[in-house]
């Protein structure tokens, strides 16, 4: 069972009490982890998945992010790749993104452990940078063949081709993990390892609805770790959230530095 301190005591009231007693913990522990999501890039101007304004409501992930959209229509699916390649492209890492590499920084410092998990395929962690990142859903930036396998960075945007070929003939996929496919294996337990040994984990941005990453935050909080919730909106996991804090990340991370 989990044993609150006094300086980790659950707290739901006002925000910036919140942060000041967030603040005075990740100062004092030995290992933080975060588990990001679209939402620390929704104020860099690209657009989450679900909600109001997120791309599920315009777009049918049945029809482009799983294996047999591919299959079916790989050029439409690259289409959609390519558009959204260009919106990141131009975008800039926000000050949520570079909060969390000035924490990783100062826990190098104090020989801490910080291990940054994201579901964000943008590369925008690693512009503002972050490193080791574990990312769970691949890398818009990656390009792999269906044929031979061979997986390489491939930043331009917009694409000449669509779909994009290899050197062998066979055609390129985006390296991005669809529904349906598994997580790359050795991140995936790295994340695992990293939740079972962490004491603060802090989850951002992130509706927490896709499995498993939403499960890392139970992970973490069975093996006795204290979860805050940093989102504007309420998430899948609140309900075992030590810590609440309804706002932007852009706002919100950089007061907890
Ligand atoms: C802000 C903000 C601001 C806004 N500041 N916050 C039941 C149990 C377990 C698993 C399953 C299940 N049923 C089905 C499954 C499997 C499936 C799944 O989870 N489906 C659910 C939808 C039900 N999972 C999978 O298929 C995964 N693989 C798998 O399970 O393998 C094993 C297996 C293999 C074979 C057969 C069976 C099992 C793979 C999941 C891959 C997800 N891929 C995507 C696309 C990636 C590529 C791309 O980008 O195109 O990943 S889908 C999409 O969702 C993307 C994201 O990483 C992921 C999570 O979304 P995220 O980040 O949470 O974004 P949003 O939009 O949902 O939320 C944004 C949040 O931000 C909101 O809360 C806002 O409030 C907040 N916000 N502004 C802070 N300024
Ligand atoms: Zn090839």
């Amino acid at each position: 069972m989990r044993v609150a301190t006094s300086i980790l005591r659950p707290f739901w009231g006002c925000v910036d009490d919140s942060i000041s007693a967030l603040r005075r913990a990740l100062n004092e522990v030995e290992s933080i982890v975060t588990l990001t999501g679209a939402g620390i890039s929704a104020e860099s101007g690209i657009p989450t998945f679900r909600g109001k304004d997120g791309l599920w409501r315009k777009f049918s992930p049945q029809a482009l992010a799983t294996p047999e959209a591919f299959r079916r229509d790989p050029k439409l699916v690259w289409e959609w790749y390519d558009w959204r390649r260009c919106l990141i492209q131009k975008a800039e890492p926000n000050g949520g993104h570079y909060a969390l590499a000035e924490l990783a920084r100062r826990q190098a410092a104090r020989s801490g452990s910080f291990t940054l998990i994201t579901q964000n395929v943008d590369g925008l962690h690693d512009r503002a940078g972050s490193q080791n990142l574990l990312k769970l859903h691949g890398d818009i930036w990656l390009v792999r063949c269906v044929g031979c396998g061979k997986e390489q960075c491939n930043e331009e945007a917009p694409l000449k081709e669509l779909p994009p070929r290899c050197d062998c003939g066979a055609w390129l996929r985006p390296g991005v993990v669809w529904f349906g496919e598994e997580l790359p294996r050795g991140v995936w337990e790295r994340a695992v390892e990293a939740c079972s040994r962490t004491k603060i984990m802090l989850v951002i941005g992130t509706s927490a609805t896709v499995y498993p990453a939403a499960g890392l935050a139970k992970v973490a909080r069975n093996a006795g770790a204290q979860v805050a919730v940093v989102n504007p909106d309420p998430s899948g996991i609140d309900d075992l959230a030590d810590w609440i804090l309804r706002g932007l990340s852009g706002e919100i991370l950089p007061r907890l530095l």
